[in-house]
């Protein structure tokens, strides 16, 4: 198996994503998109970070459920699992482990000063629990443990990359050489997709307000609706304006979707009214998800099939992972 992981050709990357919810196109377009894009260039580990997502109180049912649904959405958007490492995260236990041994050597105020620890907390505040504060360092096991070269990172997420590497340069230098220090990786395309109901705020698959996100699986009239009821402005010009962030989304939307730029949207759309814009915005973004959505039906449906490759993703990211983890408990001073 190991000759079929190792393509030394190619630099490798490294990407997560949270089955916190139904994926949403802001997924779509600022990460997912360019996984499939990725997987020709670089020798690639993809996974379903669930032990993330219980940072929230999440539903038992509905949380193994939408493990299922992200794992099969992968497939459906065209990721491929012979090419690329495709796992589920809580299948491959040194993530766990190897997060203690990080967690040993990560001061507490780093910890603290992290924005999303922040956001959160205030969002749940019934539920301010150890892990949430604690992510950053399981997330920097995520990383190491597969010594990346680069990480794909949206402006969002540069935080989480910059504490896994100070972890890991301070690991290195207490220790001895265990971890590649991971580089960011700036996709050549990726759009930040804002709420659709309060353009201030990023897109997130977590909103309580359904009508803020687009699900990457929605039905078209869904889609439509939801662009339609998304909050804009008095001002009725399609025009990129910094001060009007909601139309400036779905202008960015409109341009991530169809690779026309600011300019010709503009053009395409003079002297009609948002409601013709968000129409649409509406049916192309609909248009574009529903072949994804149409083999994402088909793969769901065989849960026998989505099993077998799991599995096999995981033996191939454990194979990995398990040679990294016990050189840094070699390093620390277990006995093996
Ligand atoms: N709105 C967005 N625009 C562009 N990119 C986005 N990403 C998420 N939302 C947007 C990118 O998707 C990747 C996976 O993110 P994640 O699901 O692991 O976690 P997240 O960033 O916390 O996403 P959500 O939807 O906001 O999840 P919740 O609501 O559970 O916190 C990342 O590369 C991210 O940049």
């Amino acid at each position: 198996m190991s000759e079929q992981i190792i393509q030394p050709n190619k630099k490798k990357v490294l990407s997560c994503i949270q089955p916190s919810g139904m994926l949403t196109l802001g997924n779509y377009l600022g990460a997912l998109k360019n996984w499939v894009a990725m997987q020709d260039e670089f020798d690639c580990t993809f996974a379903v970070a669930d032990l993330h997502a219980i940072t929230v109180r999440q539903e038992p049912a509905a949380l193994r459920q939408q493990i299922y649904s992200t794992y099969a959405l992968l497939l459906a958007l065209g990721i491929d699992p012979e090419k690329n490492t495709v796992f589920i995260q809580s299948h491959v236990p040194f993530h766990t482990q190897l997060s203690w041994l990080l967690s040993c050597n990560t001061q507490f105020g780093e910890m603290a000063r992290m924005t999303q620890f922040k956001d959160k907390s205030q969002k749940h505040p019934e539920n301010v629990n150890v892990g949430l504060f604690s992510y950053p360092v399981l997330m920097a096991a995520d990383i190491l443990l597969y010594k990346p070269d680069f990480v794909p990172v949206g402006a969002d997420q540069k935080q989480h990359l910059e504490i896994a590497r100070d972890i890991a340069t301070r690991f290195n230098n207490i220790y001895g050489d265990v971890f590649t220090i991971p580089e960011p990786y700036i996709p050549k395309t990726g759009a930040r997709v804002m709420s659709l109901q309060d353009p201030a705020k990023k897109m997130s698959k977590s909103d309580e307000n359904a009508n803020a996100w687009v699900a990457i699986l929605d039905s078209k009239d869904d889609i439509i609706r939801k662009f339609k009821r998304a909050v804009t402005d008095s001002e009725a010009a399609v025009r990129f304006r910094e001060e009007q962030p909601g139309i400036s989304n779905l202008i960015t939307i409109y341009s991530a979707v169809t690779g026309k730029t600011t300019e010709e949207i503009e053009k395409e759309f003079e002297g009609k009214g948002y409601g013709d814009f968000k129409l649409a915005v509406g049916e192309t973004v609909a248009d574009t998800l529903a072949p994804i959505k149409q083999r994402y039906d088909e793969i769901i449906k065989d849960k026998k099939a989505l099993e077998q490759l799991y599995t096999e993703g995981a033996m191939k990211a454990e194979y990995v992972a398990k040679k990294t983890y016990f050189k840094a408990m070699k390093k620390v001073g277990f006995v093996l």
